[in-house]
């Protein structure tokens, strides 16, 4: 793509309105615009580093079992009469009515629409177990949106909901999305420690939360320092038993400031990380909370009918854009780890114009699209000062400088955004080195 038909309108001033450091950013760096409180547009590349999450996001929902659907936005209040959250959920949720005067509302989750999908659906113990899943847009009307995309009113969620005979098997379900959470966000460049948590609105005895250090977050979180340093769990067999896996977890101590235990503190000492949190991930078994009033059940072997047991999963997918950000950031700007980066490579030509310099880019643009690489081309006409300032701002993770002497020589500069490291080389070095990454 060549920035001078890209559209991204880069900010040099910080924006007075956003608080928080990814905020700033995603608004300077061209990703998104407000559209109205808690509300966003999301611009190209913006866009582009969305559907990046989203793609690792569906993989490790696809590879732990899980199936894609797509629910609706608008549904109808009738389902949450019979679940009796309709009346419960309270002011966030948005309430429609529609021509006719039915209630209506944009959905802020999604456990009555997929229990009636499943209760007219699914009739036999044989086809159990399921596990659904959509990636879609949700929509709470919080009292106080704020930071940007991590407090939204509109947010694009992961949510997945799994159906189970009995708690043994919902059981291994919850660990399979445990497990496949682990693998999403170390994937996404993140540290997100499981911490077990309330269930809220959502209801059910059983849940955790997984957390994003970061010095911006809303919650405050303590942990064993072990657990930032464990790796995410490699080649894992789904239909194991995972619960080794989640014991190993859950082991060490982690708690949000409301389940904090001063006792523990002590007792770890300068094992303790005290530190603040970004939620990305919420994990909720709840049994029959909605199969029960909503008569979700299936033929069981003996010929009787079975309530199936539930649980829901969801990921924060547009306040992940933010947390990336949160934990990825320096004084020049975003530095995308390389899953999620909008592009692979910037390439920087110092003197747009100037034949040899044009020439060159040509030619490692083409070389490295040849091989697949996504590359943001900067043939604008416009100083070099702008030219830097703006690729750092936007933070992919490799820039390829050309410039006039270089050229002459008949080498490139090779910069890596997260250290800032510079090589000198030839444009078919350069190629060849970002081919291979
Ligand atoms: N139905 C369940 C799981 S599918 C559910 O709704 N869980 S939740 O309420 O915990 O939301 C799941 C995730 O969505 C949260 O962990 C958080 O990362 C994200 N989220 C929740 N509210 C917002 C919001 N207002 N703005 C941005 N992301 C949000």
């Amino acid at each position: 793509m060549r920035l001078s038909r890209y559209f991204l309108p880069t900010l040099k001033e910080t924006p007075t309105e956003a608080q928080i450091v990814s905020h700033r950013l995603m608004l300077r760096a061209g990703m998104i615009r407000q559209h109205a409180a808690g509300i966003y547009n999301w611009l190209p590349l913006g866009t582009r580093v969305l559907q990046n999450i989203i793609q690792v996001v569906r993989e490790e929902q696809n590879a732990a079992g899980a199936q894609e659907i797509i629910m609706p936005t608008i549904q109808s209040g009738d389902l949450w009469k019979e679940s009796g959250r309709y009346d419960d959920y309270g002011p966030e949720m948005l309430r429609i009515k529609d021509r006719h005067e039915r209630d209506m509302l944009y959905g802020p989750t999604h456990e009555e629409v997929v229990t009636d999908i499943f209760r007219n659906n699914i009739k036999s113990y044989r086809d159990l177990p399921k596990n659904l899943y959509q990636i879609n847009w949700k929509f709470r009307d919080e009292v106080r949106p704020r930071f940007g995309l991590m407090r939204g009113r509109e947010f694009l969620m992961k949510d997945a909901y799994s159906f189970d005979l009995d708690y043994e098997r919902s059981k291994h379900a919850y660990n399979q999305m445990f497990v496949a959470y682990l693998r999403t966000f170390a994937r996404l460049g993140l540290k997100a420690i499981p911490m077990k948590a309330d269930s809220g609105p959502i209801g059910g005895d059983l849940s955790h939360e997984f957390i994003v250090l970061a010095d911006t977050g809303e919650s405050a979180v303590f942990c064993h320092k072990a657990l930032l340093e464990k790796p995410a769990p490699q080649n894992v067999d789904y239909d194991a038993d995972l619960q080794p896996i989640i014991d190993d977890w859950t082991s060490l101590y982690a708690a949000t400031d409301d389940k904090h235990d001063a006792a523990m503190a002590e007792k770890l000492g300068g094992d303790l990380v005290s530190a603040r949190g970004i939620e990305v991930g919420h994990i909720f078994h709840f049994g029959k909370k909605y199969s029960d009033p909503m008569k979700a059940s299936v033929i069981g072997s003996d010929g009787n009918p079975v309530t199936v047991m539930m649980g829901s999963y969801g990921i924060g997918v547009s306040r992940l854009v933010g947390a990336i950000i949160e934990a990825s950031h320096d004084e020049h700007g975003i530095v995308w780890p390389d899953s999620v980066a909008p592009f692979d490579v910037g390439l920087i030509n110092l003197k747009s114009g100037d034949a040899a310099c044009d020439t060159a880019c040509k030619q490692i643009y083409d070389a490295l699209r040849v091989k697949n690489r996504d590359v943001l081309y900067d043939d604008r006409d416009d100083r070099a000062g702008v030219k830097f300032a703006d690729m750092d701002l936007i933070g992919l993770p490799w820039q390829v400088i050309v410039g006039p002497k270089g050229v002459a020589k008949g080498v490139v500069e090779l910069k890596r955004r997260a250290t800032g490291a510079k090589e000198e080389m030839s444009f078919e070095a350069a190629v060849a080195k970002l081919t291979v990454l």
